[in-house]
């Protein structure tokens, strides 16, 4: 077995043990680890995380990406000349925003009265007309600048390559020219907030050429002799002038000079230089109306001023805050070809198979979370934080009838349950419009949002039926705040954040609801399944409709997660109990006469039977609410209409294929599963790994990472309840395991219930599995056709042989561990009493997590 740690700075070091939480997770890291070493499951996947490539981007979709949740760069590994293009994530145009027409009540009861007659074109033409406001647009993302370097030189350049190190979050380009060796490191600080880009030369005072920034009308201006600020405002021409910015970067040398001359820093002679970005904006994230009064100016200065220390230890801090996510995870399918990723993916495309790219892929979609979305800023959008456009596609803005959704998939089970933050702030941020919309647009009490909306959180329906009549965007967010506590056992969080959203949703539906009145069945509607279409019997094309599955299956989900929350938190109001019996009237998805799970309350035509979005399946994935154990008739009819979907061309998109991989992981088939992982790395994958639509869109990389995750572990289901309390939850070992994965082992993984895994298989067999109990709750832990039951205290670590038999009785958590500075630590103990004390868990012992 090899071991990597890394070279000593990016292990844990002394100054952190002044802190006890970090200290705490540290300890448990490290005992983990000595588990582990102990059981043979490798602590790191043979093949390094790194993408590189033997030349320059050709092309903004071939550069790298960096980021520390706010700011972002793109770099292409130019040699004469460079370009870093950046980004800002609140640097958006805007508003004004789409805003609700007046007598949205009167027009929803008539036009509820045509949908219930089958007057389908009828209805959609009133609500076009009567209900939704046009569209205003755009009102676009837009970039922060690009950096422009250009070293002046020429001639042959031999021993070039670019890379970005996944588990540093450096992307470095080194090459020779004459005789020399330069090397260009970009990285995006978390613990400073600044973007840094480190020149050197292998020789002395072999650093010159010229540094500009620009950004097409915004103004750029030296100050000093090492300084450049660019200054300017979101906008779409005179239109939507949104968020005001500011940058200022400033160079230093080691060596040599540096000057402003025209708008543009001259570097000569250097033997190092040291560029460090600062930007800020106006952007309020609390109230976007208000935007911030701060001076940006003094605000970069604060930054740079922070950030003026040795290039070294910036680095190194950097790195060792970007390990601490992107390390608690490892993922290792074989050894990887030693040859660059772009080679690598053709040879994909050829056919061939790479299983080490997969898990690459699988580890860029962490990254990628880790770059663009981080507590205290907003979520990670269409393109995460990385966008060239001054109008981006769809604005890059927030989708939530798939897309922002999907960016979340691999946060709570890929170990990055802190990451999930921005998102439910953001959530919360939409309710005080959302009730609004909810009143104003449909007279319903709660908290409703419906297709999409962007930083400055509207939410009102809007444009064509198709796809802005859907009211059930903002509930299938509300399923993120329960995951969340499902996965972390945050009670404070389940009383705090997730029951409030979720009574909120609940209020909504419980007067959105209308019996259907041939079934007496409560149905949602007049809405879309999301931009499908069907035709009528009357031969016409039409989207609106009552009932359709998906919004059946999101209210399924919102009321069940209501339920689920109210009992943990010992709440029984009249409100559960009108939640209870809604759910009992609630109508669910139809089987059609073909034995496929229906899409509408009947059985239409389809005009586009491959179409992207697989909305009816949402009770298969992200919802549970159909799984083989509860519902096998509907599992089956859900897998053949996925298969239908497929066989017409569905998938087509990146999001859409990397949906297919977590689908098929739920049916526990790991060959259709991995047939997905592959057709999204040959038909949707760019070259420097990102996901594409076409044209580029973040949440298939997301969605990828998260599917991955769905073969290797589930944690969806719970055994059969026991008396006065719920199941145990089933933590499901290798669910959907390809034969191209014979190999492998990973570990980190979190699973609901509260645990973290790590596993090793070989010939296609689990050989060893090692489970931590972050809770101390009881699982149900199954492989295959076995299933034991598993009791555990807080922290304990339990070890399994591939037939599930505990290989240590009685095993328990190691506490005779040192720390890098060979101190016992504070930990475990007090640790532990603090967090017993805090929540009192006993209460709650008939429920499970
Ligand atoms: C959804 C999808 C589109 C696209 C857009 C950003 O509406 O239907 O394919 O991904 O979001």
């Amino acid at each position: 077995m090899r071991l990597e740690l890394g070279p000593t700075r990016h292990l844990l070091v002394c100054n952190r043990c002044q802190s006890l939480p970090a200290l705490r997770s540290a300890g448990l890291a490290l005992a983990f680890t000595a588990v582990l070493l102990a059981s043979g499951v490798p602590l790191r996947a043979q093949s390094p995380a790194v993408l590189w490539y033997r030349q320059p981007a050709a092309k903004w979709e071939e550069a790298l990406p960096v980021g520390n949740g706010r700011l972002g760069a793109m770099v292409f590994g130019g040699v004469t000349n460079e370009r870093i293009q950046l980004n800002e994530n609140s640097i958006w145009a805007g508003p004004p925003v789409p805003e609700s027409k007046p007598g949205g009540p009167a027009v929803l009861a008539r036009a509820r009265q045509l949908f219930f007659a089958g007057k389908y074109v009828e209805g959609e033409q009133l609500v076009e007309k009567e209900l939704l406001p046009p569209a205003v647009e755009p009102r676009s993302y837009q970039p922060l600048g690009d950096l422009l370097l250009s070293c002046g030189q020429t001639g042959p350049i031999t021993g070039y390559r670019r890379e970005l190190n996944l588990d540093t979050g450096v992307a470095t380009t080194s090459y020779q020219l004459a005789g020399v060796t330069y090397r260009r490191e970009v990285f995006a600080s978390r613990p400073y907030d600044v973007l840094v880009v480190h020149l050197s030369a292998g020789a002395p005072g072999k650093l010159s050429g010229t540094v500009a920034l620009a950004r097409p009308d915004s103004e750029v201006a030296g100050q000093g002799t090492d300084t450049l600020v660019l200054r300017g405002q979101a906008e779409h021409g005179t239109q939507h002038k949104g968020v005001r910015f500011e940058a200022r970067f400033r160079a230093y040398p080691r060596q040599g000079q540096v000057r402003v001359e025209d708008h543009h820093l001259v570097l000569e002679g250097c033997d190092e230089v040291t560029l460090v970005l600062a930007a800020a904006t106006d952007y309020n994230i609390r109230t976007p109306s208000r935007p911030l009064t701060e001076n940006l100016g003094q605000v970069c200065e604060r930054r740079l001023k922070q950030a003026a220390i040795s290039e070294q230890q910036l680095q190194d801090q950097s790195i060792t805050a970007h390990q601490r996510l992107f390390r608690r995870v490892s993922l290792d399918l074989g050894a990887a070809p030693g040859l660059p990723i772009d080679e690598r993916l053709n040879a994909i495309r050829q056919g061939s198979s790479d299983p080490a790219l997969e898990a690459l892929y699988f580890q860029f979609g962490r990254y990628l979370l880790i770059g663009s979305s981080r507590p205290g800023s907003l979520p990670a959008n269409l393109q995460g934080l990385w966008n060239e456009h001054m109008q981006a596609p769809w604005n890059s803005d927030y989708h939530i009838n798939i897309n922002l959704q999907m960016n979340y998939w691999p946060a709570e089970v890929c170990n990055l349950s802190d990451l999930h933050e921005p998102f439910f702030d953001y959530l919360e941020g939409l309710e005080p419009a959302g009730r609004r919309t909810a009143r104003d647009v449909f007279g319903c009490g709660g908290f409703c949002a419906c297709l999409n909306s962007d930083p400055w959180r509207w939410t009102v329906p809007y444009g064509s039926p198709r796809w802005g009549m859907w009211v059930t965007g903002g509930a299938w967010c509300t399923q993120d705040f329960m995951e969340h506590y499902r996965f972390t056992g945050d009670l404070e969080f389940l009383r705090r954040r997730a029951y409030p959203i979720l009574k909120e949703s609940s209020l909504f539906f419980l007067d959105w609801l209308v019996p259907d009145p041939k079934t007496g069945k409560l149905v949602s509607g007049p809405t879309t399944s999301p931009e499908n279409a069907f035709i009528a019997a009357d031969g016409q094309q039409a989207s609106l409709s009552m009932g359709c599955s998906m919004d059946q299956e999101i209210i399924w989900d919102v009321f069940s997660n209501t339920l689920e929350a109210a009992r943990h938190l010992g709440i029984h109001a009249e409100f559960t109990a009108s939640v209870q019996r809604a759910l009992q009237r609630l109508a669910l998805p139809g089987i059609g006469s073909d034995g496929r799970l229906l899409e509408w309350s009947q059985e239409f035509k389809e005009p586009e039977p491959g179409h992207r979005h697989m909305s009816h399946l949402f009770a298969v994935h992200p919802g549970h609410q159909f799984t083989w154990e509860s519902a096998p008739k509907m599992m089956a009819a859900a897998r053949q209409s996925l298969e239908y979907r497929l066989a017409h061309g569905g998938g087509h998109t990146g999001w859409s294929r990397a949906w297919m991989i977590n689908f098929w992981a739920r049916f526990r088939d790991g060959e259709k599963a991995y047939e997905n992982v592959v057709a999204l790395l040959q038909r949707s994958t760019l070259l420097d790994l990102l996901d594409t639509h076409p044209p580029f869109q973040i949440d298939g990389n997301f969605g990828g990472t998260a599917g991955i995750a769905e073969m290797l572990l589930q944690s969806h289901q719970r055994a059969a309840a026991g008396q006065g309390g719920e199941g145990l939850r089933i933590v499901e070992l290798l669910p959907a395991l390809p034969t191209e994965w014979a190999n492998g082992s990973v570990r980190g993984l979190r699973a609901r219930g509260g645990f973290e895994l790590a596993m090793k298989w070989n010939g296609g067999k689990l050989a060893e599995a090692t489970l931590r109990s972050l809770l101390g709750r009881s699982c149900e832990l199954r492989y295959g056709n076995k299933t034991v039951r598993v009791d555990t205290r807080r922290g304990q670590v339990v070890r399994f042989n591939g037939a599930l038999e505990n290989t240590v009785p009685g095993d328990t958590y190691p506490r005779d561990f040192k720390t890098c500075c060979g101190q016992r630590p504070r930990n475990v103990t007090s640790a532990k009493q603090k967090h017993s004390s805090a929540t009192s868990w006993q209460k709650f012992s008939k429920l499970t997590l």
